[in-house]
């Protein structure tokens, strides 16, 4: 790594088939970093666990989501793309810094809150210490930058809370991460509930619009979206289906919502939705071409994962080893 070279990381569970929230809240942001940072693009299949997962399709939704971080736009070339149990170095620095998190802290965080009671049935500890599994994510490759979704936001100040921790019982070890949420797009929501978060894990596919759905069915979930009993395309208070739309209109073509409601004015919902889901199957139809060829070349992705895990090792033993020797471990 270059002296005082900036330093990018983020990653996507590979716990479901990955939604446009997940696409416009992080992953197309993702390749704005590679002229300036050194990028480290992980696939964290590790944190999937924490929910059950059926082998085979996390497997597969595991080699999916690399595909698509390439197939977003991100170079496998300029950017260190890898799957995250490829790399030990996470969850040996996990357990490190489960030492450094209070049991108070993780009983606060939301996502905690919701997962558990979506599953109460396997409230896990790994469920529980998630966030301290994220902060090593981000801590062990000295990051500056972390593309997010709003969601996110806690679990990142809790990293933050953690590296200075750390850092004041043992000085200069950790860099404090900022978070990077874009200002449109860090929160798309469910399109059969806007008041929610839009999910992968959502049991409602018509609440979801998969990177991958085609173009028919696109086009068919944005005009079931759930609306209100107006007309106006505005942005407003107790209109979130609506604003839901425009933001996701307004992520796709640039425009503002100035603009697009004056694009939109006297047109009504029913257009207003159709053209949301014809701007949304546009932008992906390149994506889901890029994506079938990568798919189609397993041993490519393989190489590429491969690649990926032995640079992200090589930087995260560098971390793992001074925090190691700080803390007298015998190494
Ligand atoms: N709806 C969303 N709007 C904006 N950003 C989003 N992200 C997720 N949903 C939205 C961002 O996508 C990145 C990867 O998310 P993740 O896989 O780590 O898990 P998550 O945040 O829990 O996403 P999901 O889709 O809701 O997954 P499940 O259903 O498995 O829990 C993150 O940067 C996140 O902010």
């Amino acid at each position: 790594m270059l002296q005082n070279e900036k330093v990018c990381f983020s990653g996507v569970q590979p716990s479901g088939n990955l939604t446009i929230g997940n696409y416009l809240g992080a992953i197309k942001n993702f390749a704005t970093f590679s002229n300036d940072y050194r990028c480290f693009y992980c696939v964290v299949d590790e944190h999937a666990i924490t929910v059950r997962q059926v082998p085979a399709e996390l497997r597969r939704r595991t080699y999916e989501t690399l595909a698509l971080y390439i197939a977003c736009g991100v170079d496998p070339e300029k950017n260190t793309l890898y799957v995250q149990s490829h790399v030990p170095a996470h969850a040996e620095l996990g357990w490190v810094l489960n030492c450094f998190t209070m049991f108070g802290e993780l009983s606060r965080m939301t996502q905690f809150k919701d997962k558990s009671a979506r599953h109460a049935d396997n409230v896990n500890a790994g469920l529980f210490t998630y966030p301290t599994l994220m902060a090593a994510d981000i801590l062990l490759y000295q990051t500056d930058i972390v593309p997010v979704g709003i969601d996110q936001k806690q679990h990142l100040e809790l990293t933050r809370d953690i590296a200075t921790r750390f850092n004041s019982v043992h000085p200069d070890t950790f860099t404090i991460p900022e978070p990077y949420i874009p200002q449109t797009g860090m929160k798309i929501c469910s399109l059969a509930d806007p008041t929610k978060k839009m999910s992968k894990s959502d049991e409602n596919p018509n609440a979801v619009i998969y990177i991958l759905d085609d173009r028919d069915t696109i086009i068919r979930k944005f005009k079931r979206a759930v609306t209100d009993s107006g007309s106006e395309v505005r942005m407003g208070e107790g209109k979130d289906g609506i604003n839901n739309l425009i933001t996701i209109y307004s992520v796709l073509t640039g425009k503002s919502v100035a603009d697009i409601e004056r694009e939109f004015e006297g047109r009504g919902y029913g257009d207003f939705k159709l053209a949301v889901g014809e701007v949304c199957a546009d932008a992906l139809a390149p994506v889901h071409a890029r994506f079938d060829e990568l798919m189609a070349d397993k041993a490519g992705l393989e190489a590429i994962m491969k690649q990926g895990a032995e640079n992200a090792s090589r930087a995260a033993y560098r971390t793992l080893s001074k925090v190691k020797k700080k803390l007298g471990f015998v190494i």
